[in-house]
């Protein structure tokens, strides 16, 4: 395969492996926030993507498929379970969010997230053309861009960070800290989701390695004297073209009246929708509307609640755990409460096409975002994106990178129950002029800076380290 300018480097491949009934296979996108943020930024470069094909033991030539030029990269069962479900999802994971779960560390797994870090960057080095660019993304491959830059000093490297960068006192439990750090600062920029992660991680820079730290820029020593790395927010976005696309079909409006129809008409329908993970403060959600069904604030004649929460992590311990106490306090719930006609709850544990999602906000008067940490949360954008009646309320957590840019929503700390059940109250009570006022402040935000607003920022702002480098 040629090479060629501009190589994406991501755990996963933008696409997912499907065998028909006859043994034929095809390639078709795959869901997830970052396949959703990238997608149109590929379409328009010479590039190739680096990635995981998200199945074990498989090996596959490099192909293209929708147009991109794909270089899979194969992980062995073991693999798998120590450099991703290990390493990835149950050390970084927890840790970067605030200990939400308890991260674990494992020797064996460091071992394997260095070693498959290590077959990323070789594939990356080997596919990008001379002074190109490499733009490595999250968590999973922190080690990648030093050591592409081992590989391929020539080329210009760029690592956005998805997840939220943890303050000193929690990055400092992890056993290989400076290793971590080093890593990353092999690119010449280094974009995080909110202006707190890259205080953090500058923070973490300049107390651990005693590197110059100047603003945002970093002077890392080298040995040929220094080099100056960017760190620096850069809040991702949704591409809105299928969704403002997806609301003007008629099939879709129907299906957001039939949604409505068979929930019984109630007067609201509040929504979550979130991969089943316990940074989403799914549990705070479904307590807070519980006990507002338990003390008569709201009644499951008026109000349902639809939590779609789909499948994620699923060999995962934290996850399995968390699975069995939202699906206990929703039974619980729709069992106190549900009538013959409606229910309190319409749980969904299940992934859906495009369409459906865009008919479940279409149907929604309230959107609930209780992550007890997100990196940025795009439901939050998307739902906003496809209110283009300026009805509807946003419920957001402070905690999400989108609460530093989503002013006009109503913010919750969904550790405090009863703050988050009076912010669930006013939204369910607010008139539309002031649902109108908070939503097209709202969507002038969300049109207006775009994943291609995002990518062009991040872009340029690797062009000008490159040439300050010379
Ligand atoms: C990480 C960070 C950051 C979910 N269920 C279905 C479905 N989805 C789509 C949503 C949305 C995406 O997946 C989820 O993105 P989020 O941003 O909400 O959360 P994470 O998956 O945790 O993403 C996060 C993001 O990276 C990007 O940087 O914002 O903070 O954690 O697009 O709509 N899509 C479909 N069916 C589903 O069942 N089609």
């Amino acid at each position: 395969m040629d090479t060629a300018d501009f190589v994406v480097v991501a755990n996963r491949l933008p696409v997912d492996r499907v065998v028909d009934a006859d043994g034929g296979e095809s390639w078709r996108t795959s869901p997830g926030g970052l396949v959703a943020a990238l997608e149109p930024v590929m379409k328009t470069v010479d590039g190739a993507w680096v990635g995981w094909a998200g199945q074990a033991d498989v090996q596959l030539e490099p192909f293209v498929a929708n147009d991109i030029r794909l270089i899979p990269i194969a992980l062995s069962a073991q693999e798998v379970a120590e450099y991703y479900e290990g390493f990835a999802n149950d050390t970084i994971w927890p840790l970067y969010h605030d200990v939400i779960a308890p991260p674990q560390y494992h020797r064996e797994w460091w071992d394997a997230y260095v070693t498959v870090n290590r077959r990323f960057a070789e594939a990356a080095a080997g596919a990008v053309a001379e002074g190109g660019t490499v733009w490595v993304h999250d968590y999973q491959l922190q080690l990648v861009p030093e050591m592409v830059r081992a590989l391929r000093p020539d080329v210009t490297i760029g690592y956005f960070h998805h997840i939220p960068f943890p303050a000193h006192g929690l990055y400092a439990q992890l056993p290989w800290r400076d290793q971590v750090l080093r890593g990353l600062l092999g690119a010449d920029v280094i974009g995080f989701q909110r202006a707190q992660d890259a205080n953090y991680f500058l923070a973490a820079v300049r107390r651990r390695l005693q590197y110059n730290v100047k603003g945002a820029m970093v002077d890392v020593p080298g040995e040929t004297g220094t080099r100056p790395v960017l760190a620096k927010a850069f809040p991702i976005s949704i591409d809105t073209a299928p969704y403002l696309e997806l609301i003007d079909k008629p099939e879709v409006r129907a299906r957001a009246a039939e949604i409505r129809e068979s929930l019984g008409n109630p007067q609201r329908i509040l929504l979550g929708v979130d991969r089943l993970d316990y940074t989403k403060g799914i549990r705070h959600r479904i307590k807070a509307y519980g006990e507002l069904l338990a003390e008569g604030r709201l009644s499951v004649e008026d109000v349902t609640l639809i939590q779609v929460a789909s499948p994620s992590r699923e060999r995962v311990d934290a996850y399995v755990q968390l699975r069995d106490e939202i699906e206990l306090s929703v039974a619980r719930i729709n069992g106190d409460t549900d009538t013959m006609g409606h229910s309190a709850i319409r749980y969904l544990h299940q992934g859906f096409p495009r369409e459906e999602m865009v008919a479940l906000y279409l149907a929604a008067d309230v959107m609930l975002v209780t992550a007890l940490r997100d990196g940025m949360n795009l439901v939050a954008k998307e739902y906003i994106a496809t209110r283009a009646d300026n009805r509807g309320v946003l419920v957001l957590s402070e905690f999400t990178g989108a609460a530093d840019e989503l002013r006009q929503a109503i913010r919750v700390n969904p550790h405090d129950i009863e703050g988050l059940k009076d912010a669930i109250m006013t939204a369910v009570e607010m008139e539309p002029a002031q649902q109108g006022r908070r939503m097209r402040s709202l969507r002038r935000r969300v049109l207006e800076h775009d994943v291609k607003a995002w990518s062009s920022s991040f872009l340029e702002a690797l062009a000008a380290v490159r040439s300050r480098r010379g």
